[in-house]
């Protein structure tokens, strides 16, 4: 099973819509905050059909109820346009990191920096030493790496990288 957890607002409908329209560039498309799950169909390669499960932002507090053993990747959104969160998202990142060791989940992980169209001054390199990937890891000492990929849902950007690491 294949989860994409992020906090309300990080551009996982929009990603997963993209992706889905990928390599064909996306229509002009307003999401709507999504309450519940939303379940996305990509064709990953002539015969292969993946399906992933948003799960809302607003859902974060039972995120947890969704993991299990057969969850084998877990796409993160963060986005990269609002550095006023990057603290909620190391902080959500630690909680999410204790859930799959209490639930003895050990899914590859892939933090997506979403909306780098609209990153305007901010520097990238300085939101991602801001989310202590490294320490992370190290505190957590978890078995499988984390990636990282820079994206955006409305140039396409990164959506390439992210076909690529769930179909490796
Ligand atoms: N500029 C830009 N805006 C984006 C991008 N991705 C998402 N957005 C905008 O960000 C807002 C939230 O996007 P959603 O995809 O609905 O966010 P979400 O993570 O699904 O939110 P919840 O369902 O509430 O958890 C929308 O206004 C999107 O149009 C992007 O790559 N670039
Ligand atoms: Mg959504």
């Amino acid at each position: 099973m294949i989860l994409c957890l992020g906090l309300p607002n990080s551009g996982k409908t929009l990603l997963l819509r993209s992706l889905s329209c990928y390599p064909d560039k996306i229509e002009k498309f307003e999401t709507v905050s999504t309450v519940g799950i939303n379940l996305v169909n990509l064709n990953c390669s002539l015969n292969e059909s993946i399906t992933i499960r948003e799960i809302g932002g607003s859902m974060e507090p039972i995120w947890e109820n969704y993991l299990n053993s057969n969850v084998t990747h877990i796409l993160f959104t963060i986005d990269v346009s609002n550095p006023v969160e990057i603290g909620s998202n190391v902080i959500t990142l630690i909680n999410l990191f204790n859930s799959l060791s209490v639930k003895l989940c050990q899914p590859r992980l892939l933090l997506v920096l979403t909306k780098l169209d609209s990153i305007g001054t901010i520097k990238l390199d300085e939101t991602i030493s801001g989310l202590l990937v490294d320490d992370l890891i190290s505190l957590h000492s978890l078995n499988n790496s984390i990636e990282i990929i820079g994206t955006s849902a409305i140039t396409g950007q990164g959506l390439d990288d992210i076909i690529k690491w769930l179909s490796s």
